[in-house]
């Protein structure tokens, strides 16, 4: 069996996690997650950074012993690690003995390389970076990162050698292509790797919270060269050499882009001078964006991941940060996009898929699948094919690509519900193979999809295994099991709706202009997601209760009247015609014609109201891809507001059919 050794960044304890910090950890996770399901034996490490500057004036700001400040924060950072089931093997801090007496070892190796040398540094240092900055790096005195004055400090520093490793690490990048992803910060790495590297100071004179320097006791070690060596600390170096000869090199550091440079320059520079391998790679991940600006902690614009568990729990945040955000770029966080999300993926396309198969399962076959003879339908080489890009996607860490690949096995189920009509097939004696194929199926396609989210949503997707009859428990399943399995009796669960629709205000709390979070502002809004503001009738809703001014356009042979009333292009352009699918459908009570349905529009949802009753089953409409009018005025019918219209083929005397495409188009997708 392989291995894999993965960490992420250490945090400063100086606040609480916020969501960027944990996005990290998240995403991470989920790659721990894929590597146990593919088989390997997988080491997972987190930790805390405790050595800062910051974290101490923290804790004395608080009157605190800055040990038991850290002691306090641990817990509060396990406690949301756990919440968000992170899945660690090992959490270092680095006040930890362990991590002190490896710290010293490994510094000692680099004093006996001779690339550790005493001399005095004088220049700007930033605390909240724990950086030491030149000229060029201060821009109107103030540090452009954090926004706040560097301290000027003159003192006597150890230096480390850095000088020495510019060619060796070029060498490094050239035969290892793959040791710093993505390509953008590579590129950005090897730029500065060009132009030469200076010498830095490794040590702080006068201070007494951190790890004190073998050579000097009156210095500590400066917080970075101490942060970044728990990645081997935390698998034995200096105190454990099975463990360290078991797990070193990492296979991945899991980190942000703003520390790039830390850990693809000088770690690998201070592992060269040790005489240690290096690690195989390092993944330097974009950053969340709250609205658009960068969450962090020393600009206070942070979003509390606790108040976006408790919305709706672990899982649809997981689901939001991984598939939404492109893994290695930038993302945004708004309320208003999780919540919609959350409607969208889960409440309406997963969850609603579930809760229809388990219950025609029931009320079909009591609960019961065994295929037929017939052998399996199309959905068996569609997750064929999905099993193969989520491999492919998830090896490369584009995590959202993976998530993709399982979603389009949730949609394709929900298409062919809508396609092979279950219902309609329950009625006709002569279609029972065919119905129990068909269930067997969706339900084997909810377990497929499942087992390829276990690492995206680790709650939930053991419970719709469990409902869809598999008897391996999740934690051995692995990728092999998402093969297609067309034998077998199943026993189908139904249960609650596990991500009920959200459809009521949003509030949310955002951390603006404080590091404190007991010194929070709340921003308090109102948001509602289901935007239940609609328009529409199709072409039959008029019958019921035509809005006023929007009769149906009569279908005439072309004459001189129709020449006459051609529109142009302009006018044409006019009309915003939207690919949409839907996502709910009810008959409205009391009208024979008329359909309530709720559509996602990609981007948005809708509520409409078509005249399609007659035709179409509602149950049969979930799934469905429509295209709509997206720029009409809304319409009450029937009490209901419609948003928009639904495009359909309008026969004389005969019943509505709805304007599809022959191949999968996305939400959204402009018609013209
Ligand atoms: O940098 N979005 O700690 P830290 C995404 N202790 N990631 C973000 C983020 C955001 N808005 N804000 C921060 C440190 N991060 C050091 C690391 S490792 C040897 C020492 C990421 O608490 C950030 O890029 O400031 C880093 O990877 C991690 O969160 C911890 O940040």
């Amino acid at each position: 069996m392989g291995r894999f050794y993965l960490t992420t960044a250490i945090d400063y304890v100086n606040s609480r996690p916020h969501l960027g910090t944990a996005y990290e950890k998240i995403a991470a996770d989920v790659i721990a997650r894929y590597k146990r399901l593919a088989g390997f034996d997988t080491h997972f490490v987190m930790g805390n950074d405790e050595h800062s500057q910051n974290v101490y004036r923290k804790a004395r700001e608080l009157g605190e012993d800055p040990l038991a400040y850290c002691d306090r924060m641990a817990q509060e950072f396990l406690d949301v690690w756990q919440r968000m089931n992170i899945s660690f093997d090992d959490f270092i801090r680095t006040s930890e003995p362990r991590h002190r007496a490896g710290v010293q070892e490994l510094v000692r190796h680099m004093t006996a390389a001779g690339d550790i040398y005493e001399g005095h540094y004088e220049g700007w240092y930033c605390v909240s970076c724990e950086a030491f900055k030149q000229e060029k790096d201060v821009v109107d005195g103030l540090c452009p990162i954090h926004r706040t004055r560097p301290d000027w400090i003159r003192e006597k520093n150890f230096f480390f050698r850095l000088s020495r490793y510019g060619a060796p690490l070029l060498t490094h990048f050239a035969d290892h292509p793959e040791f710093l992803v993505p390509d953008v910060r590579r590129n950005e790495i090897l730029r500065l790797l060009e132009t030469g590297l200076d010498d830095i100071s490794v040590s702080r004179a006068g201070q007494a919270w951190g790890i004190p320097m073998p050579q000097d006791p009156s210095s500590v070690i400066y917080v970075w060269v101490d942060a970044l060596i728990n990645y081997i600390t935390a698998v034995g170096f200096g105190t454990d050499e099975s463990l360290t000869a078991r797990w070193w090199p990492a296979d991945l550091h899991v980190i942000g882009k703003d520390i790039t440079r830390f850990h693809a320059v000088i770690w690998p520079a201070m592992l060269i001078s040790a005489g240690l391998p290096l690690p195989r790679q390092i993944f330097g991940h974009g950053w969340v964006h709250y609205r658009g600006e960068k969450m962090s902690k020393s600009l206070g614009t942070t979003v509390e991941p606790l108040d976006a568990l408790e919305r709706f729990g672990a899982d649809p945040l997981r689901l939001y940060l991984v598939k939404e955000i492109s893994f290695g770029s930038d993302g945004d966080f708004t309320w208003e996009r999780y919540e919609d999300r959350y409607n969208v993926d889960l409440a309406n396309n997963l969850g609603n898929l579930v809760s229809r198969v388990a219950a025609m399962a029931e009320k079909y076959r009591g609960g019961h699948l065994r295929p037929s003879a017939a052998g399996p339908g199309r959905l068996a080489a569609l997750a064929g094919d999905a099993l193969r890009v989520y491999e492919r996607e998830m090896e490369a860490f584009a995590l959202e690509g993976g998530v993709a690949a399982a979603f389009r096995i949730v949609d394709a189920a929900n298409e062919f519900i809508a396609e092979t009509e279950p219902w309609a097939l329950a009625r006709d004696p002569a279609k029972s193979e065919r119905l129990s194929q068909v269930l067997f199926d969706v339900a084997e396609a909810v377990r497929v999809s499942a087992i390829l989210l276990l690492p995206v949503i680790p709650a939930s997707a053991p419970e719709l295994l469990r409902r869809m009859g598999e008897r391996t428990a999740p934690g051995d399943l692995r990728l092999g099991d998402a093969g297609w399995r067309n034998a077998g009796e199943r026993t189908i669960q139904n249960g609650d709706a596990l991500w009920p629709r959200f459809a009521g205000a949003a509030s949310a709390s955002v951390n603006v202009g404080s590091q404190d979070p007991s010194d929070k502002a709340s921003k308090k809004r109102s948001v509602n997601v289901t935007a239940d503001q609609f328009n529409n009738a199709g072409p039959a809703a008029a019958h019921d209760a035509p809005p006023s001014g929007s009769a149906p356009a009569p279908a005439p042979e072309p004459s001189a009247a129709s020449i006459a009333s051609q529109i142009g292009i302009d006018d044409f352009m006019k009309v915003d015609l939207r690919v949409a699918r839907l996502l709910t459908a009810e008959k409205v009570p009391n009208s024979r014609k008329l359909v309530k349905l709720s559509v996602d529009l990609g981007t948005e949802q809708r509520t409409l109201v078509a005249g399609i009753a007659e035709a179409y089953e509602a149950e049969a409409l979930v799934g469905r891809t429509i295209v709509m009018v997206f720029n009409l005025k809304p319409a009450k019918l029937m009490g209901i507001e419609s948003n928009g219209m639904v495009l359909a083929a309008s026969p004389d005397g005969g019943k509505p059919a709805l304007v599809g495409f022959d191949q999968e188009v996305p939400p959204g997708t402009r018609v013209r």
